[in-house]
């Protein structure tokens, strides 16, 4: 069939257009034959593990298309034709993310860190400063939680919504133009079912934000097909609700079979469109998509697909119905000239050898940078091996690890390590040149490649918390007392007229300013916003700050109370604490998660997770003040800091008299630095929090019975003292008890962990150390439940009189 052109249609643009179209060809072929190459080099054992984007190449060919400069995605392992296509992945680049190139030149996803087809672009300078991301098409890092890229996708999305409507932000333009970016969102049509996509939709629905989701629909979650996913199996059908109509807000949707290439330009073009120039939400259901290769390396799905199914599969193929398409498009002009993509089928043969060649070449190069530098090291290596056993009287054995070594074909920085490590343990009593160069070899190899697995976790950058120095709060002559939650409160609003591109959002944060009105007034002040109330959805609350940290804003999120904070463990855990960590450095979330917790008294209100928190959230600073003054300090800290950070107020602590600072916005309280609130020689007391003033407590009721107790406040758990300041007071106490409100086991261990073996203290102890924590189950309702479930002063004081006791008995006698 020969369809009539429109006016606009000459020879010119025809060529131009024929040009992309086989250009897109070709990269939709390239994509499916590195699929196909790098399935097998995880078969044969190349590679560990291989997860690809077959079968859902065309719709990701005009996903690209609409993307612009400065948009985002937030997407899941089947886009590598989206990369490919808006030229951030490399066929050579893919198949090194394959390998685990540690090179981040090589593999710039996560420099070997993550499996492949995790993407990323760099957002960051390698001194961990922001590049110009109005300049470069922008990946989020990829997690591997399927829906786990969703709650961060609102906040890219929202990010545009500020950029355009907060005056102040006119001249972030590295980071925005007008807010007029777009936040693309990628997820299969199984992980629909997950909580988290409906939380981000309905969210993203009220915010109106800039977001394409696109919903890659195979009819498939691994084995299992859509009936057990879906309600009635079409997830288009079900989210009717949230279309937008003229009297209400919502989302514009959209469905579109995954291998109609023209009708999917169209659609990703209008869907770019609306988001872009509209600000409103929009869901494009792709349908019609397959797997050829299966769901990943880990399995084949001939075990649970019939042939029939595969039959059908085959059909569908968006590949083949591309060039079905391209074959026979014919177009007519006004004057009767006929255009076409190619002349004949060896045309399009011609590119599919090409992309082939490509594909088989890309790996090649990859393979061989992977591969060589530890081949380099290995010879390396076998001579200086060589030269020890020359040297040593244990050559018998040495010489037959090197043997093994030589026959080893494992291509892993390992294999050198270990016959490397095996080798030095035959010559310990031995002492000639040979045996320093390879102990020198071994360090300098293993801490090179620790630090490619091992480094930024925590920012490295100038801006790094650990760097932020200390600005002591001054007091005027008044030393006026005033209730601590206005401290937090005139804080804020130092930090609001001081940074426009901060802003807090939660439960109840904006129009009443917090449940403790700490925000008191501040959304009059600073408008709605900036300062907002959110539905009940912790997780996007996270999520809304991840995306927007990401793009140069300094959102902090509230948790309105600690113990809620289980919903957002995933995001907090899988994607914010790893974000800097899984880029190798090259994109960061300096997020501030507000929250308050300790001893409200009830089990979802006594606020006391620390120990899942503590585990979960290495990459997060943890901190935990004993008050609003110190906790404004640590706002202030982190705002001038890249590092995320959960601050955790005391519930109990905002109606308390505190003295009134005079630099507001200024003062800050350091990070992993603690700080002794009352000194003594016969114990040292290690706490944090709320439990902090009945050690204080019983601290003081036991100095009339002649003990003296040091006490220090942690108040930063994570990092936890860094200049090891708590072995310096058990070097003259020599006894040590951590307290706090965890379970047995929770984060006072921790706590033990960092004082025992990091720092050494064992050596100075007289008695056990011990530590002292609540019941193992949540803590009971109201006073008494508190009383039986936590520990009281009661209790710290007798636990404390027994040590002394056991040390003198002659001196301290028996309390019961
Ligand atoms: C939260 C979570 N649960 C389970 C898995 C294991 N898993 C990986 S992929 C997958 C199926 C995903 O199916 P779908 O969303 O349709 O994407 P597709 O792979 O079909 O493109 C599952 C269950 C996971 N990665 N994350
Ligand atoms: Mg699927």
């Amino acid at each position: 069939m020969i369809e009539k052109a429109t006016d606009t249609s000459n020879s010119l643009s025809f060529a131009q257009f024929k040009k992309e179209v086989l250009n897109d060809y070709k990269t939709a072929l390239l994509s499916r034959q590195c699929s196909i190459l790098g399935r097998r080099e995880a078969l044969t054992g190349k590679a560990k593990f291989g997860i690809f984007g077959d079968g859902k190449e065309v719709p990701q060919l005009a996903m690209a298309k609409a993307f612009k400069l400065g948009d985002w995605r937030s997407g899941y392992y089947r886009d590598q034709t989206f990369m490919m296509s808006i030229g951030e992945l490399t066929s050579q680049q893919f198949f090194a993310n394959l390998y685990g190139d540690t090179d981040i030149n090589n593999a710039p996803e996560s420099g070997g860190r993550q499996m492949n087809n995790h993407f990323a672009t760099h957002s960051l300078n390698a001194d961990g400063s922001w590049k110009n991301l109005m300049e470069q098409n922008n990946s989020s890092s990829d997690i591997s939680c399927t829906a786990g890229q969703m709650p961060r996708l609102l906040g890219l999305a929202q990010a545009s919504k500020m950029y355009r409507h907060i005056d102040e932000l006119k001249d972030f333009n590295t980071f925005s133009n007008k807010g007029n970016e777009v936040a693309w969102g990628t997820i299969g049509n199984a992980s629909t079912s997950e909580g988290l996509f409906w939380e981000t939709i309905n969210a993203a629905g009220v915010l109106q934000v800039p977001m394409v989701i696109s919903i890659w629909d195979d009819e498939y979650g691994i084995s299992v097909p859509a009936k057990y996913h879906t309600t009635k199996e079409s997830i288009s059908e079900i989210l009717k609700g949230f279309q937008r109509d003229e009297n209400s807000n919502g989302f514009e949707i959209f469905s579109v079979k995954g291998y109609d290439y023209p009708s999917l330009i169209d659609t990703y073009e209008k869907a770019g469109k609306i988001a872009r120039e509209e600000h409103v939400p929009v869901v494009i259901h792709v349908t019609d998509l397959m797997q050829p290769l299966g769901h990943s390396s880990s399995g084949s799905h001939e075990r649970y697909k019939s042939k029939d199914r595969l039959a059908y599969e085959k059909s569908i193929d968006c590949n083949t119905k591309m060039r079905e398409w391209i074959l026979n498009y014919k177009i007519e002009d006004n004057t009767g000239n006929v255009f076409q993509f190619v002349k004949d089928e060896e045309e399009l043969i011609g590119i599919e050898k090409e992309a082939k060649n490509e594909a088989k070449q890309a790996k090649r190069s990859a393979w061989n940078n992977f591969k060589n530098p530890i081949s380099k090291a290995s010879s390396e290596l076998l001579a200086i091996l060589k030269e020890v056993s020359k040297n040593s009287k244990n050559s018998v054995f040495i010489n037959k690890l090197i043997e093994q070594f030589i026959a080893d074909d494992e291509v892993q920085v390992r294999t050198n390590l270990i016959y490397a490590r095996k080798i030095l343990r035959f010559i310990t009593e031995e002492d000639f040149t040979a045996k320093t160069t390879l102990q020198n070899w071994i360090k300098n190899y293993k801490s090179l490649f620790q630090k490619r697995y091992s480094s930024h976790l925590y920012s490295q950058s100038k801006w790094a918390a650990l760097k932020i120095k200390e600005v002591k709060p001054t007091y005027g002559k008044e030393n006026k007392l005033v209730d601590a939650r206005t401290i937090l409160r005139d804080n804020f609003e130092m930090i609001f007229n001081k940074y426009p591109e901060a802003m807090i959002f939660g439960e109840d944060t904006g129009f009443i300013g917090d449940v403790n009105q700490g925000l008191e007034g501040i959304q009059k002040k600073f408008g709605e916003l900036r300062i907002s109330d959110t539905g009940i959805r912790e997780a996007t609350i996270v999520g809304q700050g991840i995306g927007m940290a990401m793009r140069g804003l300094r959102p902090i999120a509230e948790i309105q109370y600690l113990d809620y904070i289980l919903f957002a463990l995933q995001t907090l855990s899988d994607d914010l604490a790893s974000l800097h960590y899984r880029s190798a450095g090259r994109q960061k979330a300096p997020l501030i998660v507000r929250s308050r917790g300790h001893r409200l008294e009830g089990i979802w209100h006594s606020g006391s997770p620390m120990s899942g928190i503590n585990t979960f959230l290495r990459g997060i600073c943890i901190l935990v003040p004993r008050n609003m003054t110190k906790a404004a300090g640590f706002f202030n800290t982190m705002l001038k800091s890249d590092d995320p950070a959960l601050i955790i107020e005391n519930l109990n602590g905002y109606r308390l008299k505190e003295k009134q600072p005079d630099n507001f916005g200024e003062f800050t309280t350091p990070i992993g630095v603690v700080e002794t609130i009352l000194e003594g020689n016969d114990i040292t007391l290690v706490s944090y929090g709320a439990t902090l003033k009945l050690v204080e407590e019983a601290a003081i009721q036991l100095r009339q019975f002649d003990i003296s107790c040091e006490v220090i406040d942690i108040q930063s758990l994570m990092p936890l003292d860094i200049s090891h300041d708590i072995v310096k007071s058990i070097q003259k106490t020599n006894r040590l008890m951590v307290i706090d409100e965890d379970v047995p086991g929770g984060a006072s261990a921790y706590i033990m962990n960092e004082i025992l073996n990091k720092q050494n203290a064992y050596r100075y102890l007289d008695s056990k150390p011990v530590t002292l924590c609540s019941e193992e189950h949540r803590p009971a309702y109201g006073t008494d439940g508190d009383y039986f479930s936590n520990r009281s002063a009661e209790d710290i004081f007798e636990a404390i009189y027994q040590i002394m006791h056991e040390s003198d008995p002659q001196r301290f006698n028996p309390l019961i």
